[in-house]
């Protein structure tokens, strides 16, 4: 961008910037500022929960979150998939306005800019310890990772202060976890490589031993086989460092309680990112064959549990009261991902999407619409909000909830909906966009997918492999492929009837509408 257009953009976000809704911070204990507790799952549809219509799945911790909170009908993740959601959740800026950004492998370098404002570069400015405990995901390093040494810029680079996580997803290698700026465990004399164009080492791998898999493959995740289930991408050394799938919920839960504790006389964040439910799905014994629906099933169980253990930490730690927890999901659900486990077999008559169409990959509700959760004892009033709201607003409604200013430029896309998170208005945003492989954009009542819009700023062909993927999902949704689908979401929440000849004038506002924020750059 040349100066003048620089200046330009800033101008127009110090604008956004100008028209954000200003709340005051609620009264707290003793006046402490509130500690903020985002917990990011993955994978969990709109109606995976107990809480939101789920009959098979045991869900009580969730559902009592729910209960004593604000529990939230059109909440939205910013894309269908967790790269790109989980980008635009921490920096505020919709992923569909850059280039590059979709699914990562595990060595991908980091997508988020330094100079990037991100939830935990605010809320450290304003003085929060600021904790990571989970899946990243959103790339690491610099173009080249030597994970036998220093491994940066990462999560402490974007403004955590204690980072403890796994790079990208539980089914890509490497799978070690990472603490800071260095992998766990490792032992210097086995070092790790890894390599996502061609085998590396000599461990066997799901193409050529699946003899060895105690997980059979169903499609890609044929590259190096850790623990009887192999995965996508090739690793050799680290043996120490391996962890083991059925130890993740709990080594993740385990030190997201740790750091609960340890900051419990500071204000503090903690960004919970469970790896559940995503592949592989391998929950501990105390889950495994227990849920009605099947080892997916099992594992929504299992992540129940973990937000259990967390709220009780709270309570323990005597600072429940003054702690916004908020939980939602990074993408719609999927049930086979790549692994035969049964999930399909089993699924009987739960609904992972709930009442919408799609899921996971496709830009039908069931691929963004979240469940999605706050809860504040004593601040947030018990209920249900239909105020529209999306994962890329927490930038701006957290900053705004801790009063500290967001730097200009910076979360274009994040709106400060704090009053509709804290349950004071039921209206939150007039327009929102949602990402999949295609672009959609809704008000109040309509939505239009517009197939002609596509993410990044120079749209890309799809992948080929994705492409794949993403055409299996979508045989079993009837896929229409219509250029523009109009759905009036109110009367028809499952997007079954396109009614875009009936509405030309409706197709055209909102067609507008998307052009303009694609062109201005901001929300
Ligand atoms: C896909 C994987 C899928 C999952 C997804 C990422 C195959 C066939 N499918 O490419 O298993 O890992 O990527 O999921 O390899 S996400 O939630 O992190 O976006
Ligand atoms: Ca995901």
């Amino acid at each position: 961008m040349d100066r003048r257009g620089f200046i330009k953009q800033l101008g127009l976000a110090g604008a956004a910037l100008a028209t954000r809704k200003s709340i005051a911070l609620p009264d707290t204990p003793a006046g402490k500022k509130p500690n903020i507790v985002v917990i990011l799952s993955d994978d969990v549809g709109y109606g995976d929960l107990a809480c939101y219509g789920g009959t098979r799945v045991h869900t009580p911790h969730i559902d009592g979150l729910a209960k004593s909170g604000l529990r939230f009908t059109n909440a939205y993740s910013d894309a269908a998939t967790c790269t790109p959601s989980r980008y635009a959740a921490l920096t505020g800026s919709y992923a569909w306005r850059h280039d590059g950004i979709a699914i990562l492998p595990g060595d991908a370098q980091s997508l988020i800019k330094t100079t990037q404002p991100t939830i935990a570069s605010v809320l450290k400015s304003a003085g929060y310890a600021t904790g990571l405990v989970g899946k990243w995901h959103i790339g690491l390093g610099d173009g080249h990772i030597d994970w036998n040494g220093e491994i940066k810029p990462g999560p402490c680079e974007l403004g955590f202060d204690d980072a403890f996580f796994f790079p990208a997803t539980a089914d890509r290698v490497p799978t070690v976890y990472i603490h800071n700026h260095r992998v766990v465990n490792l032992d210097p004399k086995d070092p790790i490589q890894v390599s996502y164009t061609e085998k590396i080492g000599s461990e066997p791998t799901g193409k050529e031993d699946p003899e060895l898999l105690k997980m059979k493959l169903s499609e890609g995740h044929d590259g190096t086989i850790v623990d009887g289930i192999s995965r996508i991408g090739f690793m050799t050394g680290g043996h120490a460092a391996r962890w083991k799938d059925e130890e993740i919920a709990s080594t993740f839960t385990n030190k997201a309680c740790e750091f609960i504790e340890k900051h419990k006389e500071e204000p503090f964040l903690l960004y919970f990112t469970p790896s559940d439910i995503h592949v592989p799905h391998a929950p501990m014994d105390e889950f495994a064959g227990r849920s009605a629906c099947g080892i997916r099933c099992d594992t929504i169980n299992q992540l129940d549990w973990c937000v259990g253990r967390v709220l009780e930490t709270l309570e323990r730690a005597g600072v429940a009261d003054n702690t916004l927890v908020i939980f939602t999901s990074d993408n719609g659900p999927v049930v086979n991902d790549g692994y035969d486990d049964n999930s399909t077999e089993l699924l009987g008559d739960h609904k992972p999407a709930g009442p919408f169409r799609g899921g996971k990959y496709t830009i039908f509700e069931g691929g963004t619409r979240m469940p999605f959760i706050t809860h504040w004892r004593g601040h947030i009033a018990p209920g249900i909000s239909s105020a529209l709201v999306s994962q890329v607003d927490l930038l701006s409604s957290l900053a705004a909830l801790v009063h500290q200013p967001v730097p200009p430029g910076g979360a274009p896309d994040s709106l400060n909906e704090l009053p509709a998170l804290l349950g004071r208005s039921q209206k939150g945003r007039d327009t929102l966009v949602e990402e999949a492989t295609v672009l959609a954009i809704r008000d109040e009542r309509w939505k239009l997918i517009d197939r002609s819009q596509r993410p990044g700023l120079h749209p890309q062909p799809l992948k080929a492999r994705e492409d794949i993927a993403v055409q299996r999902i979508m045989k079993g949704h009837d896929y229409p492929q219509a250029p523009l689908e109009l759905y009036d979401l109110q009367n028809d929440p499952g997007e079954m009837k396109n009614v875009a000849a009936a509405h030309p004038e409706i197709v055209d506002r909102l067609r507008k509408k998307l052009e303009q924020l694609r062109r201005q750059g901001h929300s």
